[in-house]
């Protein structure tokens, strides 16, 4: 894909007062945090303990200056300090940020929903252009992977733990000054940016928006894929690979209705008053009929293509990206 210059205003200074005021306002402060405690360690466990050479990650000392959010959450450094239902997510950490060893943090959400590097980094490529609008940045995963291929990376949350948590790895990762980090909700912020009479805006929305939580899997199903499973007793969606139909058959697809903070037809309706230039991040099961029905229908030879690439982590398919508007191979004409 060519690279897409846009000179001229900032998205910020195109914004409303107030919300420029909210926005400007929240690199103030952290908020309120909650911790989980680490595991107190009993003194006469260690004497019971074997002695073992065990391989310790430490952090270096920091010098993430004014951006360092340390002791906001625990830096895992062991298995044993790490929650049960966080541990499948710890055995990956190098693979969700290959520095975390540097010092890394993740909040419970950021563990079960940050995209690993490498597929962030593939998203990139792809998305690469001159502003870019993470609009649910989580712990920094994508952001951090869009300020090396963007000029203008606004990273946007509603946490303010989150936000502080991917200004502290963006540092790690030497980027954080290439971030515009905002704590803000998305919805209100897109009403905002749709409203405001700037023609300069962003060229590319990203929405990987929360999923409905670490059981995402086993939320109610979409209503076509229901209907598919009643009448065929078996459905092989429009996937050419076939590992891909092994691993979906006769599983009934995700809903785009299951997202947060809205339904996914209307959160994609609200990226699309930004630009039509839309990567949107959804669970490997995401009924692709839904995705299908989020561009107007129109005759075959006007039709708008829609791109769903897989994102693969060594065997394991981890979830879709579907591409919009000029992010599409063949589309590139829509940037115009
Ligand atoms: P997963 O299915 O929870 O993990 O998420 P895994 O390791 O495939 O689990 P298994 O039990 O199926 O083996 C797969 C990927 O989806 C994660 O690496 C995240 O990148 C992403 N992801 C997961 N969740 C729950 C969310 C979410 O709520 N929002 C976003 N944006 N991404 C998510
Ligand atoms: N791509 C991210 C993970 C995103 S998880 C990464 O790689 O780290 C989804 C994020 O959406 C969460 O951090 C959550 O705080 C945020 N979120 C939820 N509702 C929001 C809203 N209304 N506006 C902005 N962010 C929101």
């Amino acid at each position: 894909m060519t690279r897409r210059k846009m000179k001229g205003s900032s998205v910020l200074a195109a914004l409303p007062r107030e919300l420029r005021e909210e926005i400007s306002g929240l690199n103030a402060g952290r908020g309120q945090v909650q911790v989980d405690a680490d595991p107190a360690k009993r003194p006469e466990d260690e004497e019971k303990r074997p002695v073992k050479r065990r391989k310790i990650e430490v952090p270096p000392p920091s010098n993430l200056g004014k951006f360092d959010a340390t002791g906001l959450v625990p830096f895992y450094t062991d298995i044993s300090q790490v929650p049960t239902r966080l541990q499948k997510y710890y055995w990956q950490r190098e693979r969700l940020f290959s520095r975390y060893s540097e010092g890394c943090l993740l909040d419970e959400e950021g563990w079960f929903s940050v995209t690993p590097e490498h597929i962030a980094n593939q998203i990139a490529e792809r998305c690469r252009c001159e502003v870019i609008i993470d609009a649910f940045c989580g712990v920094g995963g994508n952001a951090i992977a869009f300020a090396k291929t963007c000029e203008r990376v606004i990273a946007i949350d509603n946490s303010p733990v989150r936000i502080a948590l991917a200004r502290h790895n963006a540092a790690i990762y030497g980027v954080a000054d290439r971030i515009e980090f905002i704590q803000a909700d998305f919805v209100s912020f897109a009403k905002a940016l749709a409203r405001s009479s700037s023609k300069q805006r962003a060229d590319v929305v990203f929405l990987s928006p929360p999923w409905g939580g670490i059981d995402y899997q086993s939320m109610s199903a979409s209503k076509s894929s229901l209907n598919l499973l009643a009448t065929n007793g078996d459905t092989t969606l429009n996937y050419n690979d076939e590992v891909v139909q092994e691993e979906t058959k006769d599983e009934p697809g995700y809903s785009l209705d299951n997202l947060q903070p809205l339904p996914g037809n209307e959160l994609f309706a609200l990226a699309r008053q930004i630009t039509p230039h839309i990567a949107f991040f959804l669970p490997r099961n995401q009924d692709l009929t839904e995705i299908s029905q989020l561009v107007p229908v129109s005759d075959a030879s006007n039709a708008e293509m829609i791109e769903v690439e897989e994102e693969w982590m060594g065997s394991k398919l981890k979830a879709l990206t579907c591409y919009f508007g000029g992010l599409v191979h063949g589309q590139e004409h829509l940037w115009t």
